[in-house]
């Protein structure tokens, strides 16, 4: 049996938000597993074993990505998803790509606004996910997840957060990483913002399989590409 490492990360509750739902999808996650089918031997999973550890780090741009770069020596992960909270958000919003800039309006966690400016003063502009959005996105399509792709995750922690993990995946030999924004958690239909619970954690899974498939070869597609 082949077996993986998933990393999701999540976020300390933010913006006056009480429920977080970066703190508790990758937490209910991990605890349920993403098994696929052992007797249909057409799921790419059925012989895979995925063991997905969950990690809640502080709206800090000073202790996020370190305390993350602690989990991921410690664990080796093959794919890693990180996730945040973008308040407007109706629906998931898949991140193509992490920027090479803070630039924060309010305080983090610290009481810090960092200075204006490059997160890697020698890094590149910018780096693309590694995660198979399309093939993601297909998979929420399926499962009547509202989604769309988003080109940027803002200048705030999450997308300083989102620079660095690319950064330590450039480094690696094989690990695919990412970041994925999910909306406010409402349990009723509301037609701007919000999804409910259950709704985020079938999507996290959804992301996780495919994330799983597209490493282990099954998903052809490039991942920015149609
Ligand atoms: N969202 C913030 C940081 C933590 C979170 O959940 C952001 O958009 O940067």
């Amino acid at each position: 049996m082949t077996k993986l490492t998933v990393v999701m990360s999540g976020f300390d509750p933010y913006d006056g938000v009480e429920v977080n739902p970066s703190l508790i999808v990758p937490r209910t996650l991990a605890a349920q597993g993403v098994a696929g089918n052992p007797d249909d031997y057409d799921d790419p999973l059925h012989d895979v074993d995925v063991t997905i550890r969950s990690v809640i780090l502080p709206v800090s741009f000073g202790s996020a990505w370190p305390q993350l770069e602690a989990v991921l020596e410690r664990e080796h992960p093959d794919i890693v998803i990180a996730t945040g909270l973008k308040r407007a958000a109706r629906g998931i919003l898949l991140e193509r790509c992490a920027e090479n800039l803070k630039d924060a309006e309010k305080p983090d966690a610290d009481n810090v606004i960092p200075e204006r400016g490059p997160i890697d003063e020698s890094g590149p502009a910018a780096y693309w996910t590694g995660l198979p959005l399309r093939a993601i996105l297909q998979a929420f399509a399926r499962d009547n997840i509202p989604a769309t792709l988003s080109s940027d995750a803002g200048t705030y922690v999450c997308n300083a957060l989102f620079y660095h993990l690319e950064n330590w995946a450039s480094r690696q030999d094989k690990a695919l990483a990412g970041f994925v924004n999910l909306p406010l958690v409402n349990e009723q239909p509301h037609p701007q913002h919000g999804l409910p619970l259950d709704q985020q954690v079938t999507a996290a899974r959804d992301v996780v399989r495919q994330s799983a498939r597209y490493f282990l070869g099954a998903v052809k597609s490039p991942s920015l590409l149609p």
